[in-house]
């Protein structure tokens, strides 16, 4: 019975520091991966899905590619790759 208390409490906890990983407070400055951005999951970054991050969303009209005012996966992909490095 404590061993079963035990494994949900962990589990628990395991659960809660993947939340916190998984999620980024609005303002923070370079997402580290799409699924970051894309908080609505349609596959592109919007304008103001970008916003939330000050780095991303200086650089978003150089990283829109095709212009078409969103980023794919792709167009994101390269940006990152193509940052200037500080
Ligand atoms: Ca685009």
């Amino acid at each position: 019975m404590k061993n079963a208390l035990l494994t949900a409490a962990l589990a628990c906890v395991a659960m809660t520091a993947h939340a916190a990983t998984d999620r980024q407070p609005a303002g923070s400055n370079d997402p580290t991966s799409f699924q970051q951005v894309d908080s609505d999951r349609d596959g592109r970054i919007s304008r103001q899905e970008a916003a939330a991050f000050s780095a991303l969303e200086a650089r978003f009209e150089a990283a829109d590619a095709n212009g078409d005012g969103v980023l794919s996966a792709d167009e994101f992909a390269r940006s990152k790759a193509s940052r200037p490095r500080r």
